[in-house]
């Protein structure tokens, strides 16, 4: 079965973990030496969110590809969830003692290296898809990392000094999220691009389509609607390609009984002006019946009985809580679409 995710960090981390578990690693980046050994009869495939990646001290971070890298290769911060374990702050404190913006971003050492290990190929002409399958080299995530998009396509928030918008300015998602913790007037959000005047679609980065148009199945993990599954949905091309592909399109809520799981999904989707409950996901995504993305919704226990036009909706335990808890989670999305 040839298996694609569309994935943000945190919460997409962890259900890759469970996808790893249930269908087997895929090599990444390919052994072209032997690509018959080591593959198995499924593939796993993650379409990342490039909407957090910033420029900071001139290096180029990637938040939810190296969140979704480290996790699968075993490098993460278990209590943060982000960043390296056994990690040391010495250049962040020295940037800080050098008064240099910014200093409210948590740029480890270990991590700094992936930065400029990055930045270095970027700076030599690698699109991201080379330098994050460069990276993998050493993590061997067993899963294909694949960018959303090699162009840039950041995600800016409007926020403002009131809620009557006295002084509306954009700052990059990062600073909304870390250093704001999205407490400020916000008034929306929007992908800053590559184009000439710094907006327009960037374009799906390579294999990304492929890997949604060829696939058996497509699961959009329960990672932030509106700031990682949204972001990836506004790449040029993606939408439609989930919109005709033969595979089944199956969505896990990140909403349970009312509050998001973690992060801030509830403040994006106030902001976008939709409540933080399952079905209201749901309606978001939409049914590909109703000119949305998805074949089936699962929701948890806890939201038994929601409905969403047009799309066959299933209650399962959605706390992934182990890699074979995810894993029965993901049977539980095959059943739903007749894959099982
Ligand atoms: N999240 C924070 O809340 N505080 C941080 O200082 C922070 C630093 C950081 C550094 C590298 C990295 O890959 C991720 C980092 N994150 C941090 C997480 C980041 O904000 C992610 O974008 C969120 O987890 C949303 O996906």
């Amino acid at each position: 079965m040839k298996v694609t995710v569309l994935v943000g960090g945190v919460g997409g981390a962890r259900f890759l973990l469970g996808a790893r578990e249930r269908f087997g690693s895929t090599p990444f980046p390919a052994r072209e030496s032997a690509p018959a050994s080591g593959a198995g009869p499924h593939s796993v495939t993650a379409v990342v969110n490039v909407g957090d990646d910033a420029w900071m001290h001139g290096v180029r971070i990637c938040p939810d590809l190296d969140t979704c890298m480290y996790t699968l290769g075993g490098g993460i911060d278990t209590e943060r969830s982000w960043g390296r374990a056994d990690e040391t702050w010495h250049a962040k404190e020295e940037l800080a003692a050098y008064g240099a913006d910014p200093d409210w971003f948590g740029l480890g050492d270990r991590d700094l290296a992936t930065h400029l290990i990055r930045t270095r190929m970027l700076a030599s002409g690698y699109p991201l898809s080379d330098v994050t399958a460069a990276l993998c080299n050493r993590w061997q995530p067993g899963v294909r990392l694949l960018p959303a998009s090699d162009t840039r396509h950041e995600t800016h928030v409007v926020i403002a000094d009131d809620e009557a918008g006295t002084n509306k300015r954009a700052v990059h998602f990062e600073e909304w999220w870390v250093r704001y913790r999205a407490d400020v007037p916000t008034f929306g959000f929007a992908q800053v691009g590559s184009g000439p005047e710094g907006v327009g679609k960037a374009e799906a980065g390579p294999g990304v389509l492929d890997a949604i148009t060829t696939a058996d199945v497509v699961f959009i993990a329960p990672s932030n609607p509106v700031v990682s599954v949204g972001a990836i949905l506004s790449v040029g091309g993606i939408r439609a390609a989930l919109r005709t592909t033969d595979a089944k399109v199956v969505g896990i809520s990140p909403v349970i009984g009312g509050a998001p799981l973690r992060g801030m999904a509830d403040r994006c989707l106030e902001v976008i002006g939709l409540p933080t409950t399952a079905a209201a996901v749901g309606e978001y995504y939409g049914a590909r019946s109703a000119n949305g993305v998805l074949d089936g919704w699962l929701v948890a226990e806890e939201d038994a009985g929601v409905a969403v036009e047009g799309l066959p909706v299933a209650a399962v335990p959605l706390l992934m809580t182990s890699p074979k808890h995810t894993a029965a989670m993901i049977d539980a999305g095959l059943a739903l679409v007749g894959l099982a």
